[in-house]
Order: C-alpha cells, then structure tokens, then sequence
C-alpha cells in the first residue's frame, strides 16, 4: 500500500492490483490534421499533458506497473460504428472519411495509433474501443479481471468525455479510479476544471484526483506492507 494525496482525501494506491490506463492519446485527437481539429478543437489545448504523461509512464513501467493505452476507433467497414455517432455534428469531414493522417478514426491508419511519445511497448495491452467508454464493446472487463486489478491510474483525452465516460463505467463495476489532472486535457479548459471536480465531488463520488508528481513519488517511496513497530523500550 502506497498513499497518494489526492481529493477528497488521501488514495491508498495497491501497486499489484492497479493499473495506469491511458485513455486516446492519438494522432487524431492530439496533432493537428486529424479528428479533433476536423471537428472544431483546438488541438493545441491538449498538449500540456503530454510531458507529464511521459513522466509517469516511464515510472510506472521502472515500478512495474500494469499498463494498458486506448484507442478510440472502428473497423475499416464501420460495422461497429453506429450512423447517430456518424453523422452526428453535420461537420464536413467525420468518422471513416479520408483525412490528412489517413481515414479518420479507423483502426490501422496513421491518424488512429497513439502519439510517438507515448507508444506502447510489449506487455502493454492496447484496447481499441468504438465507444467514448473503454469498457463498452472492449476486452477491458477480462483484462481487468485477469489481472487481479482493482483500482486504474485514469489519464488520456478528453477529460469530459472518454475519460469520463470511462471512470463512470469503472466506478459501476467497483474499481476505483484515480484521475491525474495534469495528465488528463480537454479542448475546452473549463470542462477539464469541471470534470475534475465532479469526480471528486461528493466525497468522491467518482473517484479521486491527484496528479503525475504525488503519484511517481509514491510509487518511488518504499512499500508499506504493515503499520510501523514502534521500537522497544
Ligand atoms: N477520446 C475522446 O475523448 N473522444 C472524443 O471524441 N473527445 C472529444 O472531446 N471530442
């Protein structure tokens, strides 16, 4: 057991039955030219969190740490693609359309695999998702029960939406998530803000925010197994 400060109050973190799961750092929503701008994002706003993502992950693989990425996106026939999410924005360019960095959004173009910076390695699952949460329509429900794994380390973009979305599904099947704000973005700055609070809210109705500093010093710090002994008189 590791403690994390964190809001509303302090996480135990269980590095054995933890995992960092990195939400859609993807050309597509991250660099310009892909899905996000297409649709009217300024891409920009999500790049802060990148070097802190970096960070972390490095420290989570150093410890040991389980690590899992998302991807957002749908098979080159759009089977898996419902029409509402399709058309929905009336924008000119959307999902399975040809874009800058290939067809946006679909599995096996350039656009849709993660950024450089945060490629996963061998070892680290990558769940292709259809939807805004990781665990609808994924493999995530039986990674997470084979591997033991009771609490996730929620990073990736947006904050609003697939983050969200996915620490809402987690906290119904009863893992608990810890957001890291800076490792977490949003096109729009206010929405992070927001969205960050609501998890918190309520006595962490959520889960719990923290951020990549407090969470690489707990994982450097050495593990309590069991209370202190005091020393003997
Ligand atoms: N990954 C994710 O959040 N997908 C989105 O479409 N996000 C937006 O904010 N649009």
């Amino acid at each position: 057991m590791r403690t994390v400060p964190a809001k509303p109050y302090d996480f135990e973190l269980k590095p054995d039955k933890a995992a960092l799961l990195i939400i859609d750092m993807q050309r597509d929503f991250v660099e310009p030219g892909g899905f996000g701008e297409a649709i009217g994002n300024d891409v920009s706003q999500l790049r802060g969190s990148i070097p802190p993502l970096i960070a972390l992950l490095a420290a989570a693989r150093q410890s040991g740490l389980f690590v899992m990425h998302t991807r957002e996106g749908h098979k080159p026939d759009l089977s898996d693609l419902h029409e509402t999410k399709r058309v929905r924005g009336k924008a000119d360019m959307t999902i399975g359309d040809e874009g800058p960095m290939g067809r946006i959004l679909i599995i096996g173009e350039p656009g849709h695999d993660i950024i450089p910076e945060l490629y996963p390695i061998a070892g680290e699952p990558v769940i292709d998702k259809p939807g805004k949460g990781a665990f609808y329509n994924t493999e995530l429900t039986d990674l997470v029960a084979g591997h033991g794994i009771e609490q996730l380390l929620v990073c990736g973009v947006t904050t609003e939406v697939c983050v969200h979305t996915t620490v809402r599904e987690a906290n119904d099947r009863g893992i608990e998530c810890l957001v890291l704000s800076d490792c977490t973005a949003s096109y729009f700055p206010e929405f992070h803000e927001t969205a960050l609070r609501m998890v918190a809210a309520q006595g962490g109705i959520f889960g719990w925010v923290s951020d990549s500093a407090s969470v690489i010093a707990a994982l450097k710090s050495p593990e309590l197994t069991e209370p202190a002994v005091p020393a003997a008189s």
